[in-house]
């Protein structure tokens, strides 16, 4: 049995109520086998593949808070540590009623070749909880918060551990958790990225896991021969990503022409409104059907299905396993070209398999949505130095890491025989580098 497969044995064994988890190790290890077969015998003997599959540490914690009625509601926190070789542990925190070990674990693991891939130096950690921010009240998304980070708080700082937004946490909750590690820890200092302006956050962090999405996109298209100019996009999600994919396709040229939330999605023919999105998402926090009510052209149904749209250009920007093998026929049937993943594992393995087989240019989400964190490490350099960069420095910044990273997994995927596989190309390339920074730390 070779080296990979008698430790995805071994993983599945210790993991198996972990499906999340499992599903993102068989993808990277399965790829990473040209690179595995090269240097069986140094790997194996340093237990390098079990070692990466294994968190350093991980939390689980209570969160106790008291509702508007005055009720103790009680959540589950987590962060995992998941490995510090290239730098200090770096990660969003998601905070949705799906959230559950497994899921975290995926995230963490992900994030370390993720943050590998941006060139910068962070290691990769992912926390959370099964707290649902939906329908609560700005008092009682404090409460939580800060009962989140007062256990938090014990396990993370600017040079171990750098938290910062995910699903269901932005700018509200972190400026929440950032006052309460001040006032427990004393220290002022870039422990969370995704800041506000006033207190050491970056220009561009909030654009940039969309925007940059759009640049990689953009480097992609142009390597194949074509522009953004003219093509038809579909986006899922109407969140962060979502909302500054659509905003820089819509710069580029592009019109996007879908958006969906957890009940429902639009079809606006028109170009989503990127302004009116943002009232409805980012100030009501309501729902997609408000969106649709205010614009004459535009489509809103219940459930999902923004892949049945037309288009040149998939961006899935919601969630994991949101793109499945029959949208994946569906795009390929209305001659989709290129699928590029903002959010975190959103196409399954068999949706993968089949849209590569038949020749759609896909890049996932450890490539193509690099630039949320690849622009808080730049929020850390920022804090590092106690200063602040423009807006246009650090766009330019984003826009050359992401240019860099699509070139660094085609020539990783090249390098190995298997070009066009970006996947491949993607684990490979961050791999590479944690597995290199491994080894020369010796056993740890
Ligand atoms: P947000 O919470 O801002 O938005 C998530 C959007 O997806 C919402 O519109 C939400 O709907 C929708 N959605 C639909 N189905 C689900 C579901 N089952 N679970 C959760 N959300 C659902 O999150 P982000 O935009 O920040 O994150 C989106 C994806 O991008 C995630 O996979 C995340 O891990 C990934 N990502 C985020 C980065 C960042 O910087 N924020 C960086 C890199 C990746 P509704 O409006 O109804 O809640
Ligand atoms: O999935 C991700 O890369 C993020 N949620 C962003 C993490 C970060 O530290 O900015």
């Amino acid at each position: 049995m070779s080296y990979v497969d008698e430790v995805l044995e071994i993983v599945q064994k210790k993991n198996a109520d972990q499906p999340e988890f499992l599903q993102a190790v068989t993808e990277v290890l399965d790829s990473l086998r040209p690179v595995i077969d090269a240097n069986e015998e140094l790997y194996k003997k340093n237990a390098i593949l079990e070692r990466i599959t294994e968190p350093d540490r991980q939390f689980m914690f209570r969160v106790p808070w008291v509702d508007d009625n005055g009720q103790v509601q009680v959540n589950r926190g987590f962060r995992v540590q998941f490995n510090n070789a290239i730098g200090p542990y770096k990660g969003g925190l998601r905070l949705h009623p799906s959230v559950n070990l497994g899921i975290i674990k995926f995230l963490g693991f992900e994030q370390i070749f993720k943050n590998s891939l941006t060139t910068l130096p962070i290691g990769g950690g992912k926390g959370g909880s099964d707290f649902d921010p939906k329908g609560k009240s700005d008092r009682e998304i404090m409460a939580f918060c800060q009962s989140f980070m007062t256990e938090l708080c014990k396990y993370i700082g600017a040079d171990v551990d750098v938290p910062a937004g995910d699903i269901g946490t932005g700018a509200r909750e972190i400026g929440f958790m950032f006052g309460q590690y001040k006032r427990i820890r004393g220290s002022y200092e870039g422990v969370l990225t995704g800041k506000g302006l006033t207190y050491g956050g970056s220009l561009v962090r909030t654009e940039a896991t969309g925007y940059g999405l759009l640049y990689l996109t953009q480097e992609l298209m142009k390597c194949h021969g074509e522009s953004m100019e003219g093509k038809t996009v579909c986006v899922s999600g109407a969140g962060n990503v979502a909302i500054y994919a659509i905003q820089k396709a819509h710069q580029l040229g592009a019109k996007a022409v879908t958006c969906s939330d957890s009940t429902g999605w639009v079809y606006d023919p028109d170009g989503i409104d990127v302004a009116l999105l943002k009232e409805v998402k980012e100030v009501k926090r309501a729902r997609l059907t408000e969106y649709a009510a205010a614009r004459p052209n535009a489509e809103y149904h219940e459930g999902r299905g923004v892949w049945q749209i037309k288009c040149d250009i998939a961006l899935p920007c919601a969630t994991q396993n949101e793109l499945l093998l029959d949208d994946a026929k569906q795009l390929v049937a209305n001659g989709c070209k290129a699928v590029c993943e903002g959010a975190n594992m959103p196409t399954t393995l068999d949706a993968t398999k089949y849209l590569q087989e038949n020749g759609v240019w896909f890049v996932g989400g450890k490539a193509a949505n690099a630039g949320g964190v690849a622009t808080s490490a730049l929020e850390m350099s920022q804090n590092s130095e106690r200063l602040s960069w423009s807006f246009e420095e650090v766009d330019a910044k984003l826009q050359n890491i992401m240019v860099t990273i699509y070139h660094n997994i085609d020539d990783a995927a090249k390098r190995y025989g298997v070009e066009g596989d970006y996947v491949a190309g993607a684990n490979i390339a961050g791999f590479e580098k944690v597995v290199e920074a491994m080894l020369a730390q010796g056993v740890c």
